[in-house]
Parts: structure tokens; sequence; C-alpha cells
């Protein structure tokens, strides 16, 4: 496995662990931590090995406390235009990875931390996380896609108040709005992001792939285009070995055995 300068990433059977590690800095997002993250999402999601994997910060206190205010404060408005600063986040979290991913967020999600929490599949959280979108604050606004994520995940009232205010939600608000799928006692965080990921891990890869297909979709068509997208995929899937396997070990009462294929 690659040696990382700004993270750490961890084979544990089917679940890969990345931890942004800057403690430090709250686990402020600077372009190596981009770099590095996408390298090993990259690893990740071409490692056939590997089926599900878990994000967290380092340290007790941040999954990430934004993208990182040092690096962005001198930099010319027109090097944000020409480097497109941000865009790989999206493009690779969002479009390149296709097997599941969870965010563990084990404190401050904030700015391009929320975002990138809001970028995985699902949010896991402890009941210290707390999450916002404090650009304002800054004189700027969210620029990894927090405004459009937050406003589908919440509703337009609260993401209207979080993006305004620049106050911070904390995980019971944020669990009661949508925005994650899980809040557990901080202590028991990576057990239960772990375990969430052994069990998807332990379903057939390709369906696992095409659930994630498929409720994406429903963030980017019409309700119609979207059923037929999902039958469409349904019908994919039925042509596979597992799809095969997986009914006949129903009916046999046995764990099925999946190829992958
Ligand atoms: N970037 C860089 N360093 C940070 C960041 C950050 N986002 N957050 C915290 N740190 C550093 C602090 O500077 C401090 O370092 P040092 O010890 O060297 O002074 C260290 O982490 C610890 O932080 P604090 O002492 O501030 O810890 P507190 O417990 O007192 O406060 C907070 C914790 C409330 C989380 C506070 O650190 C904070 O408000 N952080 C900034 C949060 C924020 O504003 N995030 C949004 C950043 S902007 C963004 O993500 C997207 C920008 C989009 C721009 C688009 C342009 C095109």
């Amino acid at each position: 496995m690659a040696d990382y300068e700004t993270i750490t990433t961890r084979k544990q059977g089917a679940v890969t662990l990345v931890t942004i590690n800057r403690p430090d800095a709250l686990n402020a997002l600077n372009t190596t931590v981009l770099a590095d993250l996408i390298e090993a999402f990259r690893d990740f999601d071409g490692d056939e090995g590997q089926r599900c994997a878990v994000l967290t910060g380092a340290g007790d206190k941040a999954f990430a406390a934004g993208a990182d205010i040092k690096e962005m404060a001198d930099k010319p408005a027109a090097d944000f235009y020409a480097e497109d600063f941000f865009a790989g986040w999206t493009e690779h979290f969002t479009r390149a990875t296709r097997k599941p991913w969870i965010a563990a967020v084990n404190g401050f999600a904030l700015g391009g931390g929320c975002e990138v929490a809001m970028m995985a599949d699902f949010i896991i959280a402890s009941d210290r996380a707390k999450f916002g979108q404090p650009e304002i604050k800054l004189g700027v606004l969210p620029g990894m896609g927090g405004s459009q994520r937050l406003a589908r995940a919440v509703g337009k009232a609260k993401a209207m108040d979080l993006c305004l205010t620049g106050r911070m939600m904390d995980a019971a608000e944020a669990e009661s709005s949508g925005l994650v799928a899980r809040v557990v006692e901080h202590d028991r965080l990576m057990d239960e992001a772990m375990s969430a990921a052994e069990a998807i891990a332990r379903m057939a890869p390709l369906a696992a792939i095409a659930n994630k297909e498929a409720v994406d979709a429903a963030f980017e068509t019409t309700l119609d285009q979207g059923i037929r997208f999902e039958r469409r995929l349904f019908q994919a899937i039925a042509a596979t070995s597992d799809k095969a396997e997986g009914m006949k070990a129903f009916i046999e009462k046995r764990d099925p055995q999946w190829t992958g294929r």
C-alpha cells in the first residue's frame, strides 16, 4: 500500500479505512490531502478484494474543519479559476468511485469537511459531531457542492439557515433533518462504521454498485426516468451469476458464495 503524507490507509478484510491525518489543523483539507485521498480512493476502487471504504478524521475533535484556510488565504482568484480548484473532489468522490463508502464523522465536519462527508454514500456520526457551512463568515460560500448537496439532504429551510448564519448543527439535529444515517456514542463510532462497511462488503459486489447507482440517480433524474433506470439496472443485474447464486442460496437455506460476476 502506498505511503501518504496527509492520510493513513488500512485494508481490513474487504474494507478500506482511510483516515485524514492532520489532527493539529483539525484535518483541514489542503491540496496534498486532496491528492492523497484521490490516490487512496483510486486504489480502493481498483482493488477487486476491496468492497467498501470508510473515511474518517484522525484525533478526537474533527472529521475535517474545512478546506485549508491558510492555503486559500493568499491564493489569487485567477488561480482558483485556472486550476478549477475543488473540481477534483467532486469528480473523484462522486463519479469515479463506483464502490460504496461511508463517512464516519467523529467531530467537526465544517465547510469542505461537511461537503466531503456529504459526498459519501451515507454518513454515520458520533454524538459529538458538528456540521456546518460557515464559509459566509470568511466572506465566501461553499465551493465543493455544499449549497447543493445540503439543500438536497435537509431541504431549503435548514440549508439556507446553515449557509446564511454559518451556525453549526449537532448530531441530533443532523439526524432528524436527514443529513446522517445513524448517530452513535462517540466511542462506538468506528465499530459501528466498520461493521456497516463489513455488512456491505458481504453483499454481491455488482449488486452493491448497482444499488448505489440507482439511489444516486434519484438526485439526477425525474421520477419516471429514475424508475426506468432502476428497472434497466435490475434487468442487467438479473443476468449475473451472483443473482442466480443469491436466490439459490436463499431457497437452499445457506449463505451465498459470491463470485463478483
Ligand atoms: N483551515 C486551516 N486551519 C484550520 C482550519 C481550517 N479550515 N480549521 C482549524 N484550523 C487550525 C487552526 O488554525 C488551529 O491551528 P493553530 O493551532 O496553528 O492556530 C488548529 O486548527 C486548531 O483550531 P482552533 O484553535 O481554532 O480550535 P477550536 O477548538 O478553538 O475551534 C473550530 C474549532 C470552531 C472548528 C475552528 O477551528 C474553526 O472555526 N475552523 C474553521 C472552520 C471553517 O471556517 N471552515 C470552512 C473553511 S472554507 C471551506 O471549507 C470551503 C471554502 C470554499 C471557498 C471557495 C472559493 C472559490
